[in-house]
């Protein structure tokens, strides 16, 4: 097999690459032997500095006209539809996703930096009558300055695109954070919105520890607002910071999301929803499904059918276009998430698991639990892995119950032929996103995404509802007009 030589990355400050002392080697979690990349490190005079930089370009990109940024957009959304094949072949080399889910990825970026492109021709305020005669009252949306972005290693280059490209389309600038285990791919995404035109210091790309960019933009007050998806624990120790600075914070977090299993449901369609839904990625989405409530009558045969399906899956070499279960994202993570359902397996879980997996690398075999109990932790806590959990429960009051019945609020779904049973649960799920007969993950680019409770900080990513977090709304009362009217003349 021919070996590919890593890619040398570099920061983007201030319009130019620059390289720095090699922190670490991004290496191929199927593979560790293989080396992806070679990642500089950051030191704090960098990181400050690009914060400066980002700071003096702000005025320069605020005025230039919304739908000439948008041109900017609109070309490195295409020179990612060009790239899609290798970007996404690298992707699931750095990250340990399928080739397909790679490439899938990098067009899914592409049609986000499309959409938000699209965006700057949009309207960005209204007008309000006022009951004061000769006055008239208009809002204007504004950039809220430096946005610092700090995005997970799971959707390395969707998640950072449907953070920066609403950030830079509404005229802020950018100082952006990959997460450590994915460089490459944030570089490719940076690489096409420079080679699409953005102006030096509009976003400054820089390969940094978490803690140092939290003290170094937030903690100084040097960002004005923060937008984090990635672990509880990281999610609210930045946001106390950022509160305390009085940032604009917004936050993705964690999920374990739940398929609800009507008596009437197809048990087909939903065992492949839920196969999908869990094993994709590996299972390491925040959208992923961790748990299927069934109700009782149909269990049994929920299970057979979900086991069949998982027993379909092809372990491998991700790169490999007919394998369809990829490693974990590091060897630690495999561990770790054996680890969890081990000790499930303890307290009287039954795990199925219906595929062997190549050995070495951080590759970790489907499981199936069953008899788990809703207030166990491997049905309350986050696994990140290609886990599932399946519990029987004696009618929909109790399913929804249950559903609702952990700290997170992402998303949800329902499995049934019924529309009164899917109402009550499209009602009552206390989940930002529900699906009726789909399955949890996936979201498009132009729909508001976000959670409830632990899942989210209220604000909505993507669609139309970026422009909440991205901008900031002005209100201007325009006194003294001449207090006249259309048909006067007549
Ligand atoms: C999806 O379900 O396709 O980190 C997107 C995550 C989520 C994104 C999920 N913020 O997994």
């Amino acid at each position: 097999m021919s070996v590919i030589a890593p890619v040398e990355l570099r920061h983007l400050r201030g319009g130019t690459w620059v390289g720095g002392p090699l922190e670490r080697e991004g290496r191929n979690p199927g593979r560790p032997d293989e080396i992806v990349a070679r990642v500089p490190a950051a030191d704090a005079v960098l990181l400050s500095g690009a914060a400066v930089t980002a700071r003096g370009a702000l005025a320069g990109w605020a005025r230039t006209p919304a739908p000439a940024r948008g041109e900017v957009l609109f070309r490195a959304s295409a020179l990612l539809a060009d790239r899609a094949e290798s970007i996404g072949m690298e992707l699931a080399r750095e990250e340990g996703k399928t080739l397909a889910e790679g490439i899938g990825e990098t067009r899914r970026a592409s049609a986000i930096l499309r959409y938000f492109a699209g965006q700057t021709t949009e309207a960005i305020g209204a007008v309000y009558p006022s009951s004061a005669p000769g006055t008239r009252i208009q809002t204007l949306r504004q950039p809220i300055g430096v946005v610092a972005i700090v995005t997970p290693w799971n959707f390395p280059i969707a998640i950072p695109a449907w953070k920066i490209a609403p950030a830079l389309a509404y005229g802020n600038t950018v100082l952006f954070k990959p997460a450590s285990a994915t460089p490459l791919t944030a570089y490719r995404l940076v690489e096409a919105l420079v080679d699409a035109g953005l102006p030096a210091g509009v976003l400054e790309l820089v390969f940094a520890g978490g803690a140092d960019v939290t003290s170094s933009w937030i903690a100084s007050g040097a960002a004005d607002a923060v937008s984090f998806t990635g672990s509880e624990a990281v999610g609210r120790e930045l946001a106390s910071i950022a509160y305390g600075r009085h940032m604009r914070v917004q936050l993705e977090l964690g999920g374990k999301n739940a398929v609800v299993v009507a008596a009437d449901a197809d048990l087909e369609v939903a065992a492949d929803a839920i196969v999908r839904g869990s094993m994709a990625s590996a299972g390491q989405k925040c959208t992923a499904t961790a748990r299927v409530i069934a109700v009782e009558s149909v269990r049994v045969p929920l299970l057979a059918a979900i086991v069949a399906r998982v027993g379909r899956l092809k372990a491998g070499d991700q790169v490999d276009p007919s394998v369809t279960l990829g490693p974990l994202i590091d060897p630690a993570a495999s561990a770790r998430v054996d680890g969890l359902v081990r000790a499930a397996e303890g307290l009287g879980a039954r795990a199925t698991r219906p595929i062997v997996v190549p050995s070495g690398g951080a590759h970790l075999a489907p499981v199936i639990l069953d008899g788990v109990g809703g207030d166990s932790s491997i049905m309350q806590d986050e696994v990140f892995g290609p886990v599932v959990g399946l519990m029987g429960v004696p009618d929909l009051d109790a399913a929804i119950r249950a559903h609702n019945g952990v700290a997170y609020g992402l998303s949800g779904s329902i499995f049934t032929r019924d529309l009164a049973t899917a109402d009550r649960f499209i009602q009552s799920a206390r989940v930002g996103i529900v699906h009726v007969n789909g399955e949890t993950a996936g979201a498009e680019p132009h729909v508001p995404f976000g959670g409830m409770k632990g899942s989210s900080s209220w604000s909505r990513e993507q669609g139309k509802s970026a422009s909440e977090f991205y901008t900031q709304t002005k209100t201007i009362y325009v006194d003294g007009l001449p207090s006249v009217g259309l048909f006067d003349s007549e």
